[in-house]
């Protein structure tokens, strides 16, 4: 297929770059911190079994801990309850995996003001630039967010009424969830949820509608702002857990240079 072989010369010649999305996984990778009563996620942790010692004089090797929604992670349908009778993370058919991508930014606007909404006027006005969000592709919100990332509390950014971090206006989910096609939604911030979503109807409404319609969620990206608005190839590897809600992910990106 001369598409692929098309793909390889440019690979090798540097005309297509592979840009990774993906944050690197440690103690110090922030977790969402849900309020009481609810259940949170621990802290990502290595616990040894052997590094070329007597448990292993010639291998190292290590058990991890951590939670499906974890770093850079992927959101599967049944996470949510509106998707409950949808896809686990292992039942994502592959041809999902792999597609175009559409970058809006309002890192300016995030950076002016935390609590920043997309709304559907925002993605209208990005689809009459740059033409219609991809079918079978990905959204990606570039918020500025990534910047953060190193530091939890920068990143979860709460104060006495909550986190304060950008997402999606309820009304802007129910309309990517239904009017679009899609596949899923990738933002820069802990969750696809704004940090106010909580309080909003329905609560968590990039959760309730997305997953609800089938589509995925993909969080903690980095490196958004290298991508072009539209033309990139997002490649996302979820790890296929039997009945796993999510998995931590390696996203990459192609973008033609
Ligand atoms: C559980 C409850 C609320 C949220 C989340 C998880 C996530 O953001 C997630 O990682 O899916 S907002
Ligand atoms: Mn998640």
């Amino acid at each position: 297929m001369s598409v692929l072989s098309d793909l390889v010369a440019g690979l090798g010649g540097g005309s297509v770059e592979v840009v990774d999305l993906t944050a690197t996984l440690s103690g110090r990778t922030p977790v969402i911190q849900l309020p009481e009563p609810f259940a949170n996620t621990p802290a990502f942790s290595l616990e040894l079994l052997s590094r070329y010692d007597d448990a292993g004089p010639a291998w190292y090797w290590n058990v991890m801990r951590l939670g499906e929604h974890t770093g850079t992670h992927f959101d599967a349908p049944v996470h949510w309850v509106t998707g409950r009778d949808g896809l686990d993370v292992s039942q994502v058919p592959p041809a999902h995996l792999v597609g175009p991508a559409a970058v809006i930014d309002k890192s300016a606007e995030a950076a002016a003001d935390p609590d920043f909404l997309l709304e559907v006027e925002h993605v209208r006005a990005w689809e009459d630039e740059h033409g219609s969000l991809p079918d079978g592709g990905w959204l990606l919100f570039r918020t500025g967010w990534d910047a953060r990332s190193d530091d939890q509390a920068a990143f979860l950014n709460a104060d006495e009424r909550g986190p304060h971090t950008p997402g999606l206006s309820a009304a802007c989910a129910c309309w990517l969830a239904q009017e679009t096609s899609i596949v899923g939604f990738g933002v820069e911030t802990v969750g696809t949820d704004a940090g106010a979503a909580a309080s909003f109807d329905p609560p968590f409404p990039a959760h309730s509608y997305l997953l609800g319609a089938g589509k995925y969620g993909l969080t903690q990206l980095q490196n958004v702002g290298r991508l072009p608005a539209t033309g990139s190839v997002l490649i996302v590897a979820p790890l296929p857990i039997e009945d796993g809600s999510g998995s931590p992910c390696r996203v990459l990106a192609l973008v033609g240079r």
